[in-house]
């Protein structure tokens, strides 16, 4: 029997991977639907359900939801299982601040231009653009530092609870250490770096592990 919920993505995506995080953290089954958004022959039914033209799209019966971090308050708020958002003012708020800076300012340096081009280009035999790879390293320092004071303050990244915050970043960290100079960087920044330690060992974390498309 067809189940009620559907992860329209692509298998690559970072944010595919967040709401996959969530949805296993939750212990909802779900189906799956291939959508490679950088494809020029994107289903116009699938364009109906995304008007920006990205990935993911989760529904739920009827209900289509786009915005990673909308679908995952939907994931938290609809479904049974352990919540993923915090209790109190501050860890609320940090949940938040977290998403907020990964989509701002983490996701395109982190992910779209150190990962892309140090990891996924030679990966698909693509030559890397050495320049993206420099200017993203250097404007993921500031992201790091934030995630680093956030995860000392410990209010959220802190290993222990679990939230909507560690789904985003998680994906995005894992992208980012792939490459030799993301990987460094990482360790100046203990708080974070322990956080990583500690998250990457979640069956969640595991066990969406998308790997790298085959040569
Ligand atoms: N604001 C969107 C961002 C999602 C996003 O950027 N997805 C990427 C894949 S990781 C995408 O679909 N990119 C297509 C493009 O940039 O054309 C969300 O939160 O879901």
């Amino acid at each position: 029997m067809k189940k009620p919920v559907v992860l329209r993505g692509y298998q690559f995506s970072v944010y595919n991977r967040i709401v996959r995080i969530a949805l296993h953290e939750k212990g909802i089954s779900y189906e799956t639907e291939e959508i490679d958004p950088f494809a020029s022959n994107i289903p116009a039914d699938y364009l109906k359900r995304h008007p920006f033209r990205c990935v993911p799209v989760l529904s739920h019966g009827a209900f289509d939801v786009y915005e990673t971090a909308a679908i995952l308050r939907y994931i938290d708020a609809a479904f049974n299982g352990p919540a993923l958002m915090p209790v109190g003012a501050k860890p609320l708020t940090r949940v938040a601040q977290v998403v907020s800076i990964m989509d701002s300012y983490g996701y395109r340096p982190m992910v779209r231009q150190v990962f892309a081009q140090r990891v996924f280009c030679p990966a698909v035999g693509e030559e890397s653009d050495e320049t993206e790879v420099a200017i993203g390293i250097k404007a993921s320092l500031p992201v790091l530092d934030a995630l680093n004071t956030l995860a000392s303050e410990g209010n959220v990244l802190n290993g222990k609870n679990f939230t909507l915050a560690d789904c985003h970043l998680a994906p995005m960290v894992a992208y980012f250490i792939q490459a030799p100079e993301g990987a460094k960087e990482l360790t100046k920044y203990s708080a974070l770096a322990d956080w990583w330690a500690r998250i990457s060992q979640r069956k969640s974390i595991k066990a969406t592990d998308p790997g790298l498309p085959p040569g």
